[in-house]
């Protein structure tokens, strides 16, 4: 990192937003998010989040709130704004012109006063080269350079100049303090190369991108091309089409070219940023039919009202002072956009998921988001400890859950639903040695550490999630968690992907666990901790009258403490192989207990996501005829009947079921093999519940 100045990128969710806040973590900035989401998702700020691997403080806040805005330049160390809120659609703003003005204008009066109240004095503002109205009109415009004669045709290009026009007006009042960068955009296409964002319009698309791509993946019948009547190459319009994530780089560098001036020298000055090079309609068109292989069908039509035959940028001026240039041609901006519109093909707008508030503000980054089907099955989603706060079959809930975030962090807490890491299970006396250090855990289960002591993933905010809906059936929710050393009682930084894929038809959910670390060596062993009552339906506050059964009854043998002494004991209980299977009563019979999946095997694997998924647990409650199958691809699974439930339940009123590696295998030479990662490596398990 370079430096950690804090940017306040307001419309951060939308398409040019997402996009530089990209850019600018990448350079070692912070950003905090303002965006009132009236054309935007905050689900383009979460996928942000998994993408920078950092957290972006995000309000949803409208600039012309004044308390709500001034609330973010008291809570953070704003160093600079960039400006990109706004209502930008040309057609629209000649039906409802004053909502366009109050809204530009009045929102940057406010954000600017604030600005100049909390001595924030660099600004970059979101310009368009719909300033230089129709510079046909002149001989020699084409291609446009900033010096071009101002005059917008339409109300949002007259409130570009507006705000243009304050910021010029601004900076001549105090010519030493204001440093303001006005950045003139051409045509922006695109998207970010993950695939993870991109513009994403609501209703039908004004602009030629959008639309060729909700033509192709099937969203609209064909493209209406509007005239090929004009003095070009083919008779249509020539745009200078720019990549965003070239564009997103402009602001970059127009910020630390604002930076770099000497601190007390004001500048106020116009930049355009185009590629110099004009593509007509037709050209693009061509290049997007190769980008995503389909020839996308097509009709020539009546010009449309206000459209002009040339706006190519004449982008010297960035070149030479901002030391920018374009890097990315028509060509790979199709590319990039059809990959964004094949992995969205509905962009963030996603049926079958829904967001919650889990805590009684709305913080975006403490959400409870639901997928699925509500009548057949779904899965409710905490960003705390990416837990999973509800599982619903056939619109009935078969998890111990809570309703706020809050009471998931009780000091009692009872790891309800969570992700539990970096090392689920006990650690003998919480000490280990790894690295050629000895390490000591807090202790916080009788004599041992447990389920990762003090820094256990249960109580860890994660970022994201990306949502997804690949198939008509099956949804999935991805979230990240950055465990830093420094944080950490483990050694070692640690980057965490829990996965979760949701299957309406098949009722399975499916939890995938990646972990990689960095620096050093760390221990690790990953599971979750939903706590299953198939009976609830029936008001039941207990799990008994639960059949279950095991694939093996082979268990690791504890001392008084719950250190393994190394023997294989068999359990009282049920297998596959029996007729008949252990019924769960109100007071026993009681386990908790690590069992072999294969009890001849010494696993050494870090990564078991490619073996067999083999069904370890099967439980069944005749009452609701629910059926429930835990199936891993790792080596043992932790048998619990949840005897010392608390923490707001009651004793037996859950069991779990939680596949993982051998309990305190860290601290045992044979087994240590399957829960050391070290840098390089990559650490992986799956879990899969089944239902029927
Ligand atoms: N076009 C079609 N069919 C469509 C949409 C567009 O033929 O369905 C043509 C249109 O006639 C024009 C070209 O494609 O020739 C580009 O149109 P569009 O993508 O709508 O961009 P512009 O009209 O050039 O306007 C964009 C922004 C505007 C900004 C301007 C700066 O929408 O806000 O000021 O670029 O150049």
């Amino acid at each position: 990192m370079t430096t950690q100045k804090r940017v306040l990128v307001t419309g951060g969710a939308g398409y040019i937003g997402s996009h530089t806040v990209v850019e600018l973590i990448e350079n070692g900035y912070e950003c905090v998010i303002v965006d009132n989401l009236c054309n935007s998702s905050y689900d383009s700020v979460a996928r942000l989040e998994i993408l920078t691997k950092h957290h972006i403080p995000f309000y949803k806040v409208d600039l012309c709130d004044h308390d709500g805005l001034e609330k973010v330049f008291q809570e953070h160390n704003i160093d600079s704004v960039i400006h990109f809120a706004g209502l930008k659609a040309v057609g629209e703003s000649t039906q409802i012109p004053l909502t366009y003005y109050h809204n530009n204008i009045l929102g940057t009066l406010v954000l600017l006063e604030l600005m100049q109240k909390y001595h924030v004095e660099k600004f970059v503002f979101s310009s368009s080269a719909t300033v230089y109205g129709d510079a046909t009109r002149f001989p020699d415009m084409i291609p446009i350079p900033e010096e071009c004669p101002l005059g917008p045709t339409n109300p949002y290009g007259q409130t570009k100049l507006g705000i243009e026009n304050i910021l010029r007006d601004l900076y001549n009042s105090q010519k030493d303090i204001w440093k303001v960068a006005i950045l003139r955009y051409f045509n922006p296409i695109g998207a970010h190369p993950s695939g993870l964002i991109g513009e994403d319009p609501l209703g039908i698309p004004n602009n030629l991108l959008p639309y060729m791509a909700q033509v192709a993946v099937g969203r609209r019948e064909k493209l209406y091309v509007f005239g090929n009547d004009y003095d070009s190459r083919d008779g249509t319009p020539i745009r200078d089409y720019i990549h965003v994530v070239d564009l997103a780089k402009g602001h970059i560098a127009s910020l630390k070219y604002l930076d770099a001036i000497d601190q007390k020298t004001g500048i106020c000055r116009e930049w355009n940023l185009g590629s110099g090079t004009g593509s007509t309609v037709l050209e693009v068109y061509r290049a997007f039919c190769d980008a995503s292989g389909i020839e996308i069908p097509y009709e020539i039509t009546g010009r449309r009202a206000g459209d002009v035959l040339n706006l190519t940028a004449k982008p010297d001026r960035a070149t030479k002072e901002l030391k920018w240039k374009t890097e990315l041609d028509v060509s790979i901006a199709c590319k990039d956009l059809w990959k964004w519109a094949t992995e969205n093909p509905f962009g963030y707008q996603l049926n079958g998921i829904s967001a919650t508030f889990g805590t009684d503000e709305e913080e975006f980054d403490g959400r409870f988001v639901t997928i699925g089907s509500g009548s057949r099955f779904q899965a409710t989603i905490a960003n705390l400890g990416a837990t999973l706060v509800d599982l619903k079959v056939d619109g009935q809930s078969v998890v111990l859950g809570y309703e706020k975030e809050s009471q998931y962090l009780t000091p009692d807490t009872c790891y309800i639903g969570a992700t539990i890491g970096r090392y689920a299970n006990r650690i003998a006396h919480g000490k280990f040695a790894l690295n050629g250090k000895d390490y000591q855990l807090t202790i916080n289960n009788g004599v041992n550490a447990n389920h990762g002591s003090i820094g256990s993933f249960h109580a860890k905010r994660f970022l994201g999630p990306i949502l997804k809906n690949p198939t008509k059936d099956t949804f999935t929710a991805e979230y990240a968690l950055i465990d830093n050393s420094e944080d950490s009682e483990f050694p070692g930084s640690l980057q965490v992907i829990v996965n979760y894929t949701l299957n309406v038809a098949t009722k399975t959910l499916d939890i995938e666990y990646t972990a990689q670390v960095e620096v050093e060596a760390t221990p690790i062993n990953m599971t979750n901790h939903t706590y299953f009552n198939l009976n609830k339906l029936y008001g039941s506050d207990s799990i008994a009258g639960t059949e279950i059964k095991v694939i093996s009854n082979k268990s690791i043998d504890v001392d008084e403490n719950v250190i393994p002494t190394g023997k294989i004991v068999d359990r009282e209980i049920a297998t596959f192989d029996d007729s008949k299977p252990t019924v769960l009563g109100k007071e026993g019979p009681d386990y908790d207990y690590n069992f072999f999946v294969d009890a001849t095997a010494t696993p050494n694997q870090i990564d078991t996501r490619g073996n067999e998924l083999k069904l370890v647990t099967t439980a069944y409650h005749p009452e609701s005829n629910i059926k429930l199958e835990v199936s891993s691809t790792e080596p043992s699974y932790q048998v619990y009947t949840g005897d010392w439930l608390c923490a707001g339940f009651h004793p037996r009123q859950g069991f779990a079921v939680e596949p993982g590696r051998y309990v305190n295998a860290i601290n045992q030479d044979k087994y240590k093999g399957s829960v050391i990662l070290k840098p390089g490596e990559t650490f992986g398990a799956k879990i899969q519940y089944k239902f029927s």
